[in-house]
């Protein structure tokens, strides 16, 4: 029986009987080796796992019945399947996606077995994974999680707006399965616009802070996805550092402050709204004095550069980036009213060439044509996608509003509803 190889995969964020059970009895079938799966892995269909590798491996090495650990950096198994050939892959009996099929598919090439073992759905073990599910909303947990994933992920992270619980949900929970990857959203975006419109109010600092953190608080106590505020211009420096220690208190992880000053409107107004931009040394004492605020160092700053929005050109906009680094700022967040992305890649491609490492994000809202790869390609490091789900839900609601007045009853508005069963079950 010992001349029989056998594989196991595991993410082993942390490890209970159920773990034991599945390795104990992987084990008997011969020689084991762990694949343990890589953070990248985890990050791609969870979020960032709380445990690193290197940890997670040391547990998992010094487990009864283990012979060998090895790194597993995909979800699939073809990579492994064709480098190891073992005789037995052991995997539990609940499955995504078309894996299964494919494996079988792999193991039949040189007559390897899968071998299935139930899922346990022991008590005592479902309470233990709910309670481990309960740290991940946890502020601390939290709070570090968008930079972790900025280090982690191999694409540019996507995130999504939310203005309350349902749109947080909607960002924690949409998957889409393509082959072996499972595409999500990285993180949520708490829009001024949005969280203003959703209230029926313009998007002039007029929603202030104490309504801000309420609705913050409503998308943590649903969601554990990293929380990226749009801070408006950070209203007076003396209430920044107040408002910075709340943030970094409840568990957001990176606030992202423009560069104006005045009565705020929103940017793609453009010029049309008598704008204006704030000067780079006042904005850059602004980041310093927030920077001062922090107690951890999970929080990020991300300075936001309103140069092209207001027509002050490329070198403005150089000139304050530079700056805005060096007063501390975490990431630039440059935007563009314009529907084409060229200033935009422009602008990335001359900050790259000064700054390698400092965090770069883009609002592609206007010139939405162009996609993530091409982003990559320029060096961002987050993409927001600012104000969709508001924009979409909105459309939707006025119809059926207006087809209840058009038929003065519900029945043909219903039809555009979701079925009131479904309602009461989703949450
Ligand atoms: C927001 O979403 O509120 C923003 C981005 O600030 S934008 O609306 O494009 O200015
Ligand atoms: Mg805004």
């Amino acid at each position: 029986m010992m001349n029989k190889t056998v594989f196991l995969s595991i993410g082993a964020e942390f490890i209970h009987g159920g773990h034991i059970a599945i390795i104990d009895r992987a084990a008997e079938l011969g020689e084991l080796t762990v694949g343990v799966l890589s953070d990248e892995a985890i990050m791609s269909y969870k979020g960032c796992p709380i445990l690193t590798y290197e940890e997670r491996c040391r547990v998992i090495s010094h487990l009864n019945g283990v012979s060998h650990v090895m790194k597993k950096d995909t979800l699939g198994y073809e990579k492994i399947i064709r480098e190891l050939r073992p005789d037995y892959v052991v995997h539990g009996d609940r499955w995504n996606g078309n894996s299964k099929k494919k494996i079988l598919e792999l193991l039949e090439q040189y007559g390897g077995e899968l071998v299935e073992f139930p899922y346990t759905e022991e008590h005592e073990y479902s309470v233990f994974d709910s309670r481990i599910e309960q740290m991940r909303y946890m502020p601390e947990v939290r709070r570090g999680k968008l930079k972790r994933a900025l280090q982690l992920s191999r694409r540019p992270l996507r995130v999504l707006e939310a203005h309350d619980g349902l749109t947080g949900l909607i960002v924690e929970k949409t998957q889409l399965c393509k082959a072996e990857e499972v595409r999500q959203f990285d993180a949520m975006w708490v829009s001024s616009l949005c969280d203003s419109t959703a209230k029926g109010k313009p998007d002039i600092e007029l929603v202030d802070m104490t309504s801000r953190e309420n609705t913050i608080n409503e998308i943590m106590e649903v969601t554990t996805k990293p929380i990226i505020l749009d801070g408006d211009t950070g209203g007076l420096p003396e209430h920044f550092y107040y408002n910075i220690r709340t943030l970094e208190r409840m568990g957001v992880s990176a606030v992202i402050i423009e560069d104006k000053v005045g009565l705020k409107k929103n940017s793609l107004f453009g010029t049309d709204a008598g704008q204006q931009q704030d000067t780079i040394e006042n904005f850059c004492e602004k980041i310093r004095i927030g920077k001062s605020a922090l107690t951890t160092n999970d929080f990020m700053i991300i300075a936001r550069i309103e140069s092209l929005i207001l027509d002050q050109g490329m070198e403005d906009a150089m000139r304050r980036a530079s700056a805005y680094v060096e007063a501390g700022a975490d990431g630039i967040m440059i935007h563009s009213k314009k529907k084409e992305a060229g200033e935009i890649l422009e602008f990335c491609r001359r900050f790259r060439e000064i700054y390698e490492d400092i965090v770069l994000v883009v609002v592609p809202t206007t010139y939405a044509g162009i996609t993530e790869e091409e982003l990559a390609g320029y060096g961002v490091n987050i993409i927001i996608y600012a104000n969709h789900l508001i924009r979409s839900a909105f459309p939707a609601m006025s119809r059926v509003a207006k087809m209840i007045l058009e038929n003065e009853r519900a029945l043909e508005a219903g039809e555009m509803c979701m079925p009131i069963k479904e309602i009461l079950t989703l949450i």
